[in-house]
């Protein structure tokens, strides 16, 4: 071979392998050893958690080897490695994912039962990373997980918060926040790499100059640094030798920064510093909409942006690969504005510190850089203000305006005297207060743009990157999302993956195309009686933990109706209400009326600082303590908030679904993923064409989806030509009734107050369009009555849904990825 890892003795076996056996005999040895040398208790007195943290230590021990090998792979062989950066990780609990991963569940099962220990109780002890507030976060986790089991070299480039998204708790019904402890008890996944660091600056000013050769220079002069230290957690692929590496970022104080102070005799100024420097990555911001204005979210991206650009150039020295080679080198991916900076960054890195010409670093850049974007909310795109980016980073800031002079140079040649299409291509934003248009300047320096789902791309060229897209639509492409199957269907439905190893073979879980085989038994009586059972099975599974959780009884053989997502008008929770309110009232008007009983189970974070969604909240427990306690219809309805809705009681949530509510406004979701993981796993979905529902659809066959509501096109046409949600109001005596009810305060003991923002802001603004769609949803939900009566052709549709949902793989996703925008290629890292 030849290349960077030629000179390099080729890697050889100098650990012992006791550590390596997969047997239960030796897994039971390895529990016991590490409850002995590690977390330091006698077996009679550990508790769960001590045996959590001794097996996961095991199970680590166990991916190490694999975990070496792969980086000195990719590194011996020279290639090109995908990096994904992202200010967010929602990882879920890692030590059964790596079991069913490393095909080890039964081993470790048995290991732990020779020790007197459930396997599932000792999983339910790990505290999930909850690095992240939702779907992005989480797709960046499904990613991780494909590219390892597609043998892709990859690294996930973030930030390890010290707290990540808050806990909620439901106090009378309103949504508390409880800070999320998560290190408290150690992380035996992750291994502190205190060698691998990089300084961060920030603030000062810079300086221009003529260096050596009389070229122009610039010098950027900070006045603050922090150190930010590598945390690598291993990402095991499925079946496979490759373990990839997640490498978050943690902020530390630089030691002889403050050398000044301690000198002088300031030990509290150097300790303070110390505090100061370690904010930066104290806390993930709870909101999944922009911190537009708070300084420590701009610090934080530029932190984890630069350590990561850093490590990518650090690589290439240790390769004595030429800085030139960079893009050949890496595929870097933006998820999101959030690393953004790095644009900027990487140019400040090439020109300042490596004096290149802007032409060449330019080129570079561009070749180097994708971006993903997640949203097409106004509201939610990310500007900064100018005066707090020049403050905190006055190079970057500059730097800016050089790309964007140049860009708008090329505009106006492209398109002469349009100066309206220039302002609004700026990357400065000069409406109001100027500033600094972060998904532009992605835009700008990415040789590649792509939406989440095929409407989302292309309502994303046609909405707010549309002049972008007439200038380079040969950039432009659609990447829909994907779920991992080993997560959301091996680890977390292990019925249903027993029935799919047995009807299909275990080949499905990495060609989930072979799940269309499926297809043939949905109407075979005993196939359809063994899936029945599947999911009545976690139906009881989730109502045990609704009944812990809540002490609401709900009976598995009820319709299982089920939205669980963050809580925002435009995702409509509060349709869902008024479907539910509108049934009680029949029931109450009519209690001859026959209803199939149905539970409707909610789950989902506010953002603490959200008025309208803590209100959704409140509202959703306030309908539910009136319903569940009326003896008139809790026969028929029960209506459940299952709080602090994460990765690990996800897993008891999706399997348990029979209908799935996807009932976003139309283009307003980008894609949703949750809308994927319910599919995957037998249930229906009522929704609208939103988001990757489109495409659900499409696969699944209309008939097997219940449709209904406006069109992205119809929304928009109806806002246009000036909506009126009263008219609605007025046209509909019962959804008249159903905001009467609410807002005299029926569902609150008389409070009329308490939801009448809700209510006032339906009648009279209703930016989501909830009204307009209520007839029709209520009329979809009368047919999913009639087909949920139905058992067998129910059942027949459920196994339809989990057959066709193949394209929704995030090995799909991923594998797209790698061949369009980064030229990766998997490699095989051997044994
Ligand atoms: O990204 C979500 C979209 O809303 C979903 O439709 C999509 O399926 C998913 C993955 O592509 N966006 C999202 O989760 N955004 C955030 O969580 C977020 C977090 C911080 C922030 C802005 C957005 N500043």
């Amino acid at each position: 071979t030849s290349g960077i890892g030629a000179d390099k003795v080729a890697l050889s076996v100098t650990a012992s392998d006791v550590r390596l056996g997969m047997q239960a005999s030796a897994l039971t040895q390895a529990v016991l050893d590490h409850l002995h040398y590690s977390v330091g208790r006698l077996p009679s007195v550990a508790s769960p958690h001590d045996y959590y943290r001794a097996l996961a230590l095991a199970i680590r021990d166990r991916m190490e080897y694999r975990w070496i090998n792969t980086t000195q792979t990719y590194f011996d062989l020279n290639r090109k490695v995908a990096c994904y950066l992202s200010a967010e990780f929602l990882m879920g609990p890692h030590l059964g994912n790596n079991l069913v991963n490393l095909h080890i569940e039964q081993e470790a099962r048995n290991a732990l039962a020779t020790l007197g220990h459930d396997l599932d109780d000792i999983l339910a002890c790990e505290k999930e990373p909850g690095l992240g507030n939702g779907g992005l976060g989480r797709l960046a986790a499904c990613y991780l997980d494909s590219l390892a089991t597609l043998q892709c070299p990859a690294v996930g480039y973030g930030i390890r918060y010290e707290f990540g998204i808050f806990e909620q708790e439901i106090r009378d019904g309103w949504q508390t926040e409880i800070t999320d402890k998560w290190l408290r008890r150690g992380n035996p996944w992750e291994i502190a790499k205190p060698d691998t660091f990089y300084y961060v600056n920030w603030g000062g000013h810079t300086e221009h100059y003529q260096d050596e050769v009389g070229c122009q220079r610039v010098r950027w002069i900070p006045d603050r640094m922090v150190k930010g230290v590598a945390y690598d957690t291993p990402i095991q692929g499925y079946g496979v030798n490759t373990c990839n590496t997640l490498r978050l970022w943690s902020a530390e104080a630089v030691e002889s920064f403050d050398f000044q102070a301690f000198n002088v005799g300031d030990y509290y100024q150097a300790v303070n510093e110390k505090l100061v420097s370690e904010t930066v990555t104290k806390v993930l911001y709870p909101n999944d909409e922009p911190a537009s204005g708070k300084r420590l979210r701009l610090a934080q991206q530029y932190f984890f942006v630069t350590c990561s650009l850093q490590d990518m150039l650090h690589l290439l020295e240790l390769a004595h690969a030429p800085v030139e080679t960079f893009a050949e080198r890496f595929a870097v991916q933006l998820n999101d504005t959030h690393p953004s900076i790095g644009v900027a960054e990487l140019m400040r890195l090439l020109v300042d510190e490596r004096r290149f010409d802007w032409d060449a670093a330019w080129a570079i850049t561009v070749a180097s850089f994708g971006y993903t974007n997640h949203t097409l909310l106004p509201e939610a795109l990310e500007t900064w203000p100018l005066p707090m980016f020049a403050e905190l980073l006055p190079r970057h800031l500059e730097i800016i305006y050089e790309i964007n002079r140049r860009f708008l140079d090329e505009v106006r040649t492209r398109f002469p005297d349009d100066e309206a299409r220039v302002a609004r291509m700026s990357l400065i934003g000069e409406e109001g207060d100027k500033r600094v248009r972060m998904a532009h300047l992605a835009t700008v320096g990415s040789h590649a743009i792509n939406g989440v789902a095929a409407l989302h791309t292309e309502l994303l060229q046609a909405s707010i990157l549309k002049d972008f897209h007439e200038l380079w639509p040969e950039r432009f492409s659609n990447k829909t999302n994907g779920v991992t199957p080993r997560r959301f269907l091996a680890l977390s439905n292990p019925g249903l993956r027993e029935l799919l190893d047995h009807t299909l073979g275990q080949q499905w879980l990495t060609e989930p195309g072979l799940l269309r085989k499926l297809d043939a038994h949905a109407d075979k009586d005993a196939f359809q009686h063994d899936w029945y059972a599947i999911k009545l099975g976690n139906k009881q599974r989730l109502s045990s933990y609704i009944h812990a959780q809540t002490g609401i009884e709900i009976d598995p053989g009820w319709l299982f109706d089920i939205q669980v997502k963050r809580i925002h008008e435009y995702k409509r929770q509060h349709l869902n209400i008024l479907h539910i309110v509108t049934m009680y009232r029949r029931l109450k008007e009519n209690p001859a009326l026959v209803l199939p009983p149905r539970a409707f189970i909610f789950g989902g974070k506010a953002a603490p600082g959200y008025f309208m969604a803590k209100r959704i909240i409140k509202l959703i427990n306030a309908v539910a303590e009136t319903i569940n306690a009326d003896p008139d219809v809790n026969t028929r309805m029960k209506v459940a908030f299952i709080p602090n809705f994460n990765v690990q009681n996800a897993h008891l949530i999706y399997p348990a679904a029979d209908l799935s509510e996807q009932i976003s406004t139309a283009g307003k979701e980008a894609s949703g993923t949750g809308n994927m993981k319910f599919m995957l796993n037998g249930a229906l979905t009522i929704g609208t064409l939103d988001g990757a529902n489109v495409e659900i659809r499409e696969e699944v066959g209309a008939d097997n989806f219940f449709l209904f509501g406006l069109s992205a096109a119809e929304v928009e046409s109806v806002k246009r030509t000036g909506y009126r949600p009263h008219d609605y109001v007025a046209g509909n005596d019962e959804l008249r009734a159903v905001l009467e009810l609410i807002g005299a305060g029926h569902f609150s003991q008389g409070d009329a107050e308490v939801f009448r923002p809700l209510v006032d802001n339906l009648t009279h603004d209703d930016p989501f369009l909830v009204l307009a769609d209520y007839a029709a949803y209520i009329a979809c939900q009368e047919q999913v009555n009639s087909a949920w009566q139905d058992v067998p052709n129910w059942t027949r549709m459920s196994i339809l849904n989990t057959a066709r949902s193949g394209k929704f793989s995030s090995d799909r996703a991923i594998t797209e990825y790698c061949e369009d925008i980064w030229n990766i290629r998997p490699v095989t890292v051997k044994a």
